[in-house]
């Protein structure tokens, strides 16, 4: 698809921002969709500003089903959230409609377009600079996870088909090597030996799952430190963002997700691997206060399979990121050549890293066992 400043122009016509626009620029830290600030000058008032977005064609297929999914999920929130006499404002995603109407504003070229208000005074993180932050945004999405405990799951569109089936994963990331396309497999070979190594750790939570050992309930299954806006003032975790993926699944995709992003103090494509490390003290931080967050609502077998979350969101991640390098990065975002392998290297990196001391992240989630 053609840049989203192409359409740009043409998409600031379509919302009514109730004031004029003054400036639309690229914002954030994202893979996937092409996201915007928008400026606007309100007479007599400060500056408001909006996110607008062009959701990703690459990630997502049913544009309508995925607005559907998101309105559904931000109003059923924002009522939870005044309910437990929150500030909805600041707490719920809103979306806010094209002057057509409709959940969505489709652009000349096909480009899907979605605008949200900017939450204010927040602050989004790229890495868990102190425990205690790390352990805010556990609370934050466990309590994410309870709020949406009886949201209706089988309205729910599945944006992503085999989202965090590790199994479904791995297949797709054989026939990536299989096919070679680029001719990039020789420049991998210990990345892909890495994963052929582990073809049984990606059933592990499948075939949890398939006993009946573990529920299904909906989850974000996204839920990187950048995807939760955090006061400015308090620094406790806000406001949830990046719904697209809210879908039914495990809790340990939550929990894992967190953990692969978050417990350890290096950017996620890092060059230097000795400076990827899985910190264990950020593991635990986050795994109180996920557990705080989700008002001990977890069966014992859903804490036990915690650390597996954390493995296997980690593994599937960097398999993920190595198949989009060798189809020729169709699918992540990418600012320089060869940045989904290094994503990859440091994900297979804190994989080794969690095997290595996998004892001591068992004994750590056994605390909270009833
Ligand atoms: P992607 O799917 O590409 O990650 P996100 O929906 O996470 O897109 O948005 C990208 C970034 O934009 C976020 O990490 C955050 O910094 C910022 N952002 C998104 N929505 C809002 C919002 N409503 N208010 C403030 N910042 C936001
Ligand atoms: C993407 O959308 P964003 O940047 O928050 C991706 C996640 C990956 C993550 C890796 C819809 O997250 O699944 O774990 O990149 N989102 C989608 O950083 O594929
Ligand atoms: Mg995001």
């Amino acid at each position: 698809m053609a840049q989203a400043e192409q359409t740009l122009h043409e998409v600031l016509e379509a919302f009514d921002f109730g004031a004029p626009v003054v400036g639309a620029i690229r914002y954030g830290c994202g893979h996937i969709n092409d996201t915007f600030v928008v400026h606007t000058q309100p007479e007599n008032a400060c500056c408001r500003r909006f996110i607008l977005q062009r959701m990703s064609a690459a990630a997502f297929k049913h544009p309508d089903q995925l607005m559907e999914n998101i309105i559904g999920v931000t109003e059923f929130l924002g009522r939870e959230i005044e309910k437990h006499s929150g500030d909805r404002s600041r707490e719920a995603m809103e979306v806010i409609r094209p002057k057509n109407g409709a959940d969505y504003y489709t652009d000349s070229q096909g480009g899907a377009w979605r605008l949200y208000p900017f939450v204010e005074g927040t602050v989004c993180h790229q890495t868990a600079d102190t425990p205690e932050l790390f352990a805010a945004s556990g609370r934050a999405f466990g309590r994410f996870q309870q709020l949406l405990a009886d949201y209706p799951a089988d309205t729910l569109y599945e944006t992503i088909p085999h989202f965090h089936d590790t199994e479904d994963r791995l297949a797709k990331f054989k026939a990536a090597v299989a096919a070679d396309k680029l001719g990039r497999a020789a420049g991998c070979q210990p990345e892909i030996d890495f994963v052929l190594a582990r073809e049984k750790d990606c059933s592990v939570a499948l075939d949890a799952l398939r006993a009946g050992k573990l529920p299904l309930r909906v989850t974000h299954n996204d839920t990187k430190l950048n995807n939760v806006l955090m006061d400015d003032k308090t620094g406790e975790g806000i406001c949830i963002i990046d719904l697209d993926t809210v879908m039914p699944g495990l809790v340990l995709y939550d929990f894992g997700d967190s953990i692969r992003f978050g417990a350890n103090h290096s950017a996620e494509d890092e060059t230097d691997l000795s400076k990827v490390n899985l910190d264990v003290d950020l593991f635990s931080a986050y795994t109180a206060a996920f557990l705080e967050g989700t008002g001990g609502s977890l069966s014992n077998t859903e804490i036990e399979y915690l650390p597996w979350g954390a493995k296997l969101m980690t593994l599937e991640c960097g398999m993920r990121f190595l198949t989009d390098y060798l189809e020729g990065d169709t699918y992540f975002h990418i600012s320089r050549e060869g940045q989904n392998l290094d994503r990859c290297r440091t994900q297979f990196k804190l994989v080794a890293d969690m095997e290595e001391r996998w004892s001591e992240l068992e004994a750590i989630v056994n605390r909270y066992r009833k």
